[in-house]
């Protein structure tokens, strides 16, 4: 089983990474950071003597990705399993202050890329009628919360497109889940704060956050159900959360 994941050099891609590599699985590793794909992808083979593919690319250049996506060699063309997880917010402002270039970053990566990637490999999944797509989307695109209203757009876009493709690829046989998570300490507030660690830190105080570990265990879930369920739509969260705004911190 080949499974191809984006953003899998941080956070909830990379744990979703070593999920998988421990079943068995072959590996696209995706994101723009060679670096640590290319560490990852050794220390998977070393541990489970996963195969891996590593893929350099910047979701939010179209070109880049159809490249990259439809030359892949041909003992990887069959995805099994798509994640699509790279994404991420930036900053935390209302609108009237917001910095317009954060928000075509958020726009592009989020929405854009995800699409863009779906576009390249979907089609394969179509000709074999089977695959599985996953889309990482968000609290926040159940709910929005102040000073989040771009991220918070770009992320009931996913819950929308996941909606939309789930109809679209219905008669093709390809399954589509929304996995989407509260709280979850990865990169995400360190990007979110370009890299204003204590700023970052503190979003994590006082309550137990979800971790990369806890969603790849739930993406990895949803691929063991039978050929006949899909699971559609999962809201993770802390247990110390239960909505955008509403928390029990210590
Ligand atoms: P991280 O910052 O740890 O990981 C984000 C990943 O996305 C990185 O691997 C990064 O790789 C990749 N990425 C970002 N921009 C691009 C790009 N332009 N092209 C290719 N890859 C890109 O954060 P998370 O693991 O937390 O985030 C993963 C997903 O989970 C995101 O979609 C996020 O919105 C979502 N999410 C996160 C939550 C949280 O609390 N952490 C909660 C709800 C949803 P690289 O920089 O190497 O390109
Ligand atoms: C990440 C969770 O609440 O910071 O999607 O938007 S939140």
């Amino acid at each position: 089983m080949t499974i191809l994941i984006t953003g899998a050099s941080s956070g909830i891609g990379g744990a979703c990474a070593r999920r998988f590599a421990r079943e068995g699985w072959r590996l696209i590793l995706t994101g723009r950071r060679a670096d640590r794909l290319e560490e990852l992808a050794e220390e998977l083979a070393l541990e489970h003597q996963t195969e891996s593919l590593v893929l350099v690319f910047d979701v939010r250049d179209r070109q880049e990705t159809a490249q990259a996506l439809e030359t892949l060699p041909q003992e990887w063309m069959d995805i099994d399993v798509l994640v699509n997880n790279a994404g991420l917010a930036l900053g935390l402002q209302p609108v009237q202050d917001g910095e317009v270039d954060d928000w075509e970053t958020m726009i592009d990566t989020n929405i854009k890329g995800l699409l863009y990637v779906t576009r390249a490999l979907s089609p394969g999944m179509v000709a074999r009628g089977c695959g599985h797509i996953i889309n990482i989307g968000s609290v926040a695109g159940r709910e929005v919360y102040p000073n989040g209203a771009v991220y918070s757009a770009t992320k009931h876009a996913v819950d929308a497109l996941t909606k939309g493709m789930r109809m679209d690829l219905l008669r093709h046989g390809i399954k589509v889940t929304q996995i989407a998570p509260g709280a979850a300490e990865t990169e995400f507030s360190a990007v979110r704060f370009k890299w204003d660690m204590e700023m970052a830190a503190g979003v994590y105080k006082g309550y137990e956050p979800l971790k990369g570990e806890d969603i790849a265990e739930v993406c990895h879930y949803v691929t063991t159900l039978p050929p006949h369920v899909n699971i559609n739509d999962l809201l993770i969260m802390p247990l110390a959360q239960a909505g955008a705004l509403v928390w029990h911190k210590r």
